[in-house]
This record gives C-alpha cells, sequence and structure tokens, in this order.
C-alpha cells in the first residue's frame, strides 16, 4: 500500500469516525473495517460519473449493510458528487440534511437504494442485475454495448444472516447473473455479539451451492492487492455472480474496540477518536481533515467519470443514428414513460362476459399490455396459473433467454420483493410481483421499502378474502388489506370488477410517485356496465344512485363486496329505501381528492351508512362515522366451500340490507 493509499483509506474512516462523533449517533464499525476494499472498488473499479449520478449506464453500488451510511457519504464527498458537500457530511443524521441515519436513495443523489433493513440491498442488486441484463438484450446491437454495466453490492454478516439475502442469492445462481458481485465484510462480528455465538455455517460453501464463484481476500485490511485481483477474477466469470468474502477487522484502527462489537453501533467517543487516530498516524485535530493530495486523488473521478459518459454518449449518438426506432424506445423506457396510445390496447370486458374473477382480468390486461409496453417484467413467487401473472406470447427470464420478461421468482415472497425493488432502482423497466394477498406478510419488508423509496413496483395479491373458501383461514386473507393501507405512500387498489381492474392496471402503470398494490378476487365477479365509466382514479365514486334524490343511506364497498352491495340496494329499494352505492377501490386515491368531490360522494349529512368489506373493519369507521354500519370479517376465516362462508359470515345482500336499516335507525333519519 501506498502512502497516498494509506491516506485516503484513513480520509474515508476519519470523516465517517468524526461525522458520527460530531452527530453522537452512528456506526463507525463499518467504514472503518471496509474502507480499504471501497476504496479498491471506488477508485478502480466502479464505472460512475460523480457530475452524473444517473447516468444509464453507470454501475450500481449497493451499501447492503445500510447502517454503515457514513462510509457512502464520505466516498460520494470524496469523490465529487456536488450535492454531498462537507456541510452535508456535517449533518450527518440530521434535519433536512441529505445524510440520513441510513441512506435513502430518494433523498441522496449518488444513493442507489435505501437500505438499512438488512437482507434487502443484496436482495435489491439481484433485481438490478437482472434489469441490467434484459435491457443489455433489449437494446445492445452488435458493436452497441449501450448497457454494459456491473451491480456491486457490499453486504456483511447480518445481512447475510437475513433469510431474505439467501432467498434472492439462490436466484442468482439460477439465473447465471454473472455480473453481479458482492464485497462481504466478513468481520465476524454484528451488533450484540461475535457470529461465533449463532452464525457459524460456511458461507461461501453455501454460496457456492448457490452457483456462484467465491473468492476470499485473506486480509482486507492491508492487502489492497488482494482486493484488486479478487475483483478482476471475479470479471473473468462470466457467468456465475460472486461473492468475495474480504477479512476484515469491524473499526480497524480502534485501539480499545476494534474487534468487538462496541464498534459497531455507537461513536467511539472522544478519547477514543482521538486514540484511533493517533494509532494510524492521523493528525487528531482539525476534524474532518482531508489532505489535499488524498482529496484530488479523489476527485480524479470527476475526470475520469466525464471521460467514461462522454466515450459512452457517443457511442450513444451513433447508435441512435444507426437504429432510430429503439434510441426512441429508449428515451421513452428512461424517462418512465409509457408508450404513446398504449392505453388502446387495454380491454373493455362486458357483461355479457358473465362472472370474471379480478386476477383473470388482471391477467387480460397484462397479456394485452405486454406487446405494447415491451419493458413490463415480472412475475410471481410460484404462483402463475393462480395468479394469472404470466404474460401470454412473451418469453421467460432465464439464463439462456435474458430478453425474457416473465420471471419465475420461486416460492421466495420476500426476494420477489426486494428484487421487483431492485429493478425499479436500476430504472429502464417496469416491475411487478404478485402472490396470494395472505402471503403479502412474507415480503411486507420489501413493500415498505418500495412505499418508502417512492418506487414504481407494482404488487399484484389475488385470493384477497375468506372467498378462496376451502383452503381455509392460512390462505384466507382478512388483516392483509388494512395492513397494506397502514403504509404510507402505497396507494391499494381492490377492484370491484374486469373493467375496474383494468382501471387500476392503468393508475398502477401511471403512478409515478410510489408503488402500488393491486387486490384482486380469486372467485367471479359480474361485470359492471361499462357505459358508466369507472370513476377508480379518484378512489371513490357513486356507482349506482337510488332514484329520487338525496340517499337514506350510503353502501361503501370494494372488491368483491361492490356486487354485494348492489343486490343491497334493490331490496332497499322494495322496501322505498334510496341507498347510495359507493365503490370504494381506493382509501389514498379518494383522500387525495378535493373536500367538495368527496362531499359529492360521502355526503356529511347522510349519516345512515354501512361498510362492506371482506376483511378486518380496521379504519372502516373514519367512512362510516356516528351511525354506521359495518359488515366486515373481524376474525380469521374457516375452511369451507364459498357459499357456505357467505351464509355463516352474513355476507348476504338481506344482511347488508338489514344493516342499513339499523343505520338509518341510528340516524334518526325518517324514511322518505
Ligand atoms: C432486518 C434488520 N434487523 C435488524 C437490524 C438491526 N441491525 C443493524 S446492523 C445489525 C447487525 C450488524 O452486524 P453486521 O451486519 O455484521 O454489521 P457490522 O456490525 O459488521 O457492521 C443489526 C442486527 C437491521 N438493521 N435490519
Ligand atoms: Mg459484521
Amino acid at each position: 500500500m501506498t502512502d497516498l493509499e494509506r491516506r485516503a483509506i484513513n480520509a474515508i474512516r476519519f470523516l465517517s469516525v468524526d461525522a458520527i462523533q460530531k452527530a453522537n449517533s452512528g456506526h463507525p464499525g463499518l467504514p472503518m473495517g471496509a474502507a480499504p476494499m471501497a476504496y479498491v472498488l471506488w477508485r478502480d473499479h466502479l464505472k460512475y460519473n460523480p457530475l452524473q449520478p444517473k447516468w444509464a449506464d453507470r454501475d450500481r453500488f449497493v451499501l447492503s449493510g445500510g447502517h454503515g451510511s457514513m462510509l457512502l457519504y464520505s466516498l460520494l464527498y470524496l469523490t465529487g458528487y456536488k450535492d454531498m458537500t462537507m456541510e452535508q457530511i456535517q449533518s450527518f443524521r440530521q434535519w433536512g440534511s441529505l445524510t440520513p441515519g441510513h441512506p435513502e436513495s430518494h433523498i441522496t443523489p449518488g444513493v442507489e437504494a435505501t437500505t438499512g433493513p438488512l437482507g434487502q440491498g443484496i436482495s435489491n442488486g439481484v433485481g438490478m442485475a437482472i434489469a441490467e441484463r434484459f435491457l443489455a438484450a433489449e437494446f445492445n446491437r452488435e458493436g452497441f454495448p449501450l448497457v454494459d454495466h456491473s451491480t456491486y453490492v457490499l453486504t456483511t454478516d447480518g445481512d447475510l444472516m437475513e433469510g431474505v439475502a439467501s432467498e434472492a442469492a439462490s436466484l442468482a445462481g439460477h439465473l447465471k447473473l454473472g455480473k453481479l458481485f458482492a464485497l462481504y465484510d466478513d468481520n465476524k462480528i454484528s451488533l450484540a455479539a461475535p457470529t461465533e455465538v449463532s452464525f457459524t455455517e460456511d458461507v461461501g460453501r453455501r454460496f457456492e451451492a448457490y452457483g456462484w464463484q467465491v473468492l476470499t481476500v485473506e486480509d482486507g485490511n492491508v492487502d489492497l492487492d488482494a482486493v484488486r485481483n479478487a475483483l478482476a477474477k471475479a470479471h473473468e466469470d462470466t457467468v456465475r455472480p460472486t461473492l468475495i468474502k474480504v477479512r476484515t477487522t469491524i473499526g480497524y484502527g480502534s485501539p480499545n474496540k476494534a474487534n468487538t462489537h462496541a464498534a459497531h453501533g455507537s461513536p467511539l467517543g472522544p478519547d477514543e477518536v482521538k486514540a484511533s487516530k493517533e494509532n494510524l498516524g492521523w493528525p487528531v485535530k482539525p476534524e474532518f481533515y482531508v489532505p489535499d493530495d488524498v482529496l484530488e486523488h479523489f476527485r480524479e473521478a470527476v475526470q475520469e467519470g466525464k471521460k467514461k459518459q462522454d466515450a459512452w454518449s457517443k457511442l450513444a449518438d451513433d447508435y441512435r443514428k444507426k437504429y432510430p426506432d429503439l434510441a426512441e424506445k429508449w428515451d421513452v423506457v428512461w424517462a418512465g414513460k409509457l408508450p404513446d396510445g398504449w392505453e388502446k390496447s387495454l380491454p373493455v370486458f362486458s357483461p355479457a362476459d358473465g362472472a370474471v374473477p379480478t386476477r383473470k382480468a388482471s391477467g387480460s390486461v397484462l397479456s394485452a399490455l405486454a406487446p405494447v409496453i415491451s419493458n413490463l417484467i415480472g412475475g410471481s413467487a410460484d404462483l402463475a396459473p393462480s395468479t394469472n401473472t404470466y404474460m401470454k406470447g412473451v418469453d421467460e427470464q432465464q439464463a439462456g433467454s435474458p430478453g425474457g420478461r416473465n420471471i419465475r421468482f420461486g416460492v421466495r415472497e420476500h426476494a420477489m420483493g426486494a428484487i421487483v425493488n431492485g429493478m425499479a432502482y436500476h430504472g429502464g423497466v417496469i416491475p411487478f410481483g404478485g402472490t396470494f394477498l395472505t402471503f403479502s406478510d412474507y415480503m411486507r419488508g420489501a413493500v415498505r421499502v418500495s412505499a418508502l423509496a417512492h418506487l414504481n413496483s407494482i404488487w399484484v395479491y389475488t385470493h384477497d378474502s375468506v372467498w378462496l373458501g376451502e383452503d381455509g383461514p392460512t390462505h384466507q386473507a382478512v388483516e392483509h388489506i388494512s395492513a397494506l393501507r397502514a403504509i404510507p405512500d402505497l396507494t391499494v387498489l381492490r377492484p370491484a370488477d374486469a373493467n375496474e381492474t383494468a382501471a387500476a392496471w392503468k393508475i398502477a402503470l401511471e403512478n409515478q410517485n410510489g408503488p402500488t398494490a393491486l387486490v384482486l378476487s380469486r372467485q367471479g365477479l359480474p361485470v359492471l356496465d361499462p357505459n358508466k365509466t369507472p370513476d377508480v382514479a379518484r378512489g371513490a365514486y357513486v356507482l349506482s344512485d337510488a332514484d329520487g334524490g338525496e340517499p337514506d343511506v350510503l353502501l361503501l364497498a370494494t372488491g368483491s363486496e361492490v356486487s354485494l352491495a348492489l343486490e343491497a340496494q334493490k331490496i332497499l329499494a322494495g322496501k322505498n329505501v334510496k341507498a347510495r352505492v359507493v365503490s370504494m377501490p381506493s382509501w389514498e386515491l379518494f383522500e387525495r381528492q378535493s373536500e367538495e368531490y368527496r362531499e359529492s360522494v360521502i355526503p356529511k349529512k347522510v349519516r345512515a351508512r354501512v361498510a362492506v368489506e371482506a376483511g378486518v373493519s380496521h379504519g372502516w369507521h373514519t367512512y362510516t362515522g356516528d351511525a354506521g354500519r359495518l359488515v366486515c370479517r373481524d376474525d380469521f376465516g374457516v375452511s369451507a366451500p364459498f357459499k357456505v362462508l357467505v351464509e355463516k359470515f352474513g355476507f348476504t345482500p338481506e344482511r347488508v340490507a338489514d344493516e342499513a336499516m339499523k343505520s338509518i335507525k341510528a340516524a334518526q333519519i325518517p324514511l322518505g
């Protein structure tokens, strides 16, 4: 190691240590131990342009151990990302800074993925590598490697203990994602203890069994050449993803805390900061010290990055001349747009179609759109025939068919979630993932991050209630819709019929500001009159009003229960009660409407209301108010035929009508 290299690495370490000390909060252990490998990667291997953080063909770097965020912020500062100023470094973990406690991709330019929940980042990396390979197959032409980048992940002990990481790594091996590289900060310490108390398997052999190439750097603290050689060797194998086990020391340089979990998640403290700096030959003062020549050395990345991107831009210009149609398509997908006129391909369903399960309608929508939206890519967790998420006429994503858009995630819901997110982070694609609604819990960690990071991930959840019948309560979702609604910035849509389903897909595809969950039925639902254009985008709308002015009661329903509400409306009409049926596919979208619109659909003065939804009533009180009634299911389901459950659980038109009468009484509105 040269003197300059040593000081460059120490600059990463002590910028991080000082920022953490100033914030009096943070995780110094990882930046101190992983600084050498990060230095080699960012100096010698990574393709990036600090002044154009969104350059499409950049390599992706994911800090999967997001607790080591200061490592990434130090690198962004040192290499010259212009938003990452010294002021930001000194505002680590403070309100409004670009340096939050864990990296957040929607806040900080240069941060590729929101990490911190362990296991997510490495799984995102798998999605990024899939997206890269898919786009390469789609766009690259002889002599024009327009898409040619790698995905690097810095992973940790805790990261690799997480189940989701194993699921994703297993799929990555199967798919032979040769341009995925994980550097494992193998320091044998986690948050609370050495790994010997709970994590003693041979990680390398496990990854080899997944189909990865596994390399080892025996001393990642000082042997930079070993890291360089490992990275070079990693690239020689173009078929297998690579795990490089880099043996390091957590908190390297700290005389009293290195190699202990004390270095993991607390500032070193002023005395230990001083001792560490002295130990590594670093000036104790000033804080946040970066020698000029070190900064210059790092900032060469700006020129280097520009050179690389310029060369790529020239290639792209020539490509544009030679393949204008492809170039046009490129612009559309990278702008996150949809091709002109795409919505004309959305199918329209008619009542003559009979009872159509909304999952089937969703399948028809997907297959109709697949040829038109060429970057729609996704699949399910081994449930393709059930979730109807396999696009007809489209190839399957496999090692031998990297241009395939039907992804078989296998029975790996959590990884599916994180991989879909990884594709969304990557850009250029519109990714989706599907499973039964009840298993949305298995992937909740990823769904939450998709919302936090404002990703365009689309979640397709079928078999949405107790109405799946015989499979019983393990498979019957009851609390899940409510649990999804509880996630901020996730748009949840539960369409009432096939046409609402098509409208829901349109909303999901056009949603630029976050993920969308489509909640779909297993059983057939009558197709409503398509001439009454469903106002799904407004979240709730008057589907059917009683004749003769102001309604006596509002029937608020979603999904399969909308047709039930329509039946109840007829019964009530027979009793001379005016009932309005409101189809309410999305609370979130409804809440975004104007006060006037909301009042026009759910007028305050009509206090008699019934909410009908085959799930827990949690949250419905907001809409039903003080005189309202609930036809919901506040308990688990039961294994029995669907028709029996309808009776036993009281989801009959008569029951709904009965509750409507009770609500009218409670609201003391005289019958008209
Ligand atoms: C899903 C999840 N569970 C728990 C945590 C809390 N946590 C943060 S880091 C960590 C383990 C740290 O060990 P390691 O990943 O080896 O990082 P190192 O201490 O070596 O930096 C834990 C349990 C988390 N961030 N995410
Ligand atoms: Mg560790």
